[in-house]
């Protein structure tokens, strides 16, 4: 069955100019994109995405992180999208993401690292909300 998951190209990603290699390796490992906007989120929209990591040490610099410049964010489409594109951009820290990863081509540090996917249905169901309304999804 088809399924769909939230991806965000991260400041870093973004700032370095390698959104548009990160899209191409998408579409090239069989990911439509359904929907895709370019926008800055506030620190405040930024806590709010990232709300269940709040007790977090990072939630602090990670949400000044992710509102530090503009971010693409997609909504993509494939069978088994969420574990696909969990497998697509590697581990959370680049330093473990397996050769040919997003992550480990385009990330930093655990913290800027390139990409982030929807962990579970139930994450992407909240994470797409989010960000797209029910007309941008439409397909
Ligand atoms: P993933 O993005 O691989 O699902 P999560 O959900 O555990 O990883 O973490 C969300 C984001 O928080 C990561 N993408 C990363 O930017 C940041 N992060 C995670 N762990 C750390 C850490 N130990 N130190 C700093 N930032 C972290």
């Amino acid at each position: 069955m088809k399924e769909r998951t939230l991806s965000i190209i991260k400041p870093d990603c973004v700032a370095a100019k390698n959104a548009g290699k990160v899209i191409d390796m998408l579409e090239k490992n069989g990911f439509s994109i359904v929907a895709m906007k370019k926008i800055q989120l506030t620190k405040k929209q930024a806590q709010g995405f990232y709300i269940v990591h709040k007790e977090r040490p990072f939630y602090d610099s990670l949400t000044t992180f992710m509102s530090e410049g503009p971010i693409v964010v997609m909504v993509l489409e494939k069978e088994n999208a969420i574990a696909d594109y969990r497998e697509l951009m590697g581990a959370t820290n680049p330093k473990d993401a397996k050769e040919g990863t997003i992550r480990a081509i385009f990330a930093t540090d655990i913290e800027r690292n390139a990409v982030h996917g929807s962990d579970s249905k139930e994450s992407a169901d909240f994470e797409i909300g989010y960000f797209f309304n029910a007309l941008e999804i439409l397909q």
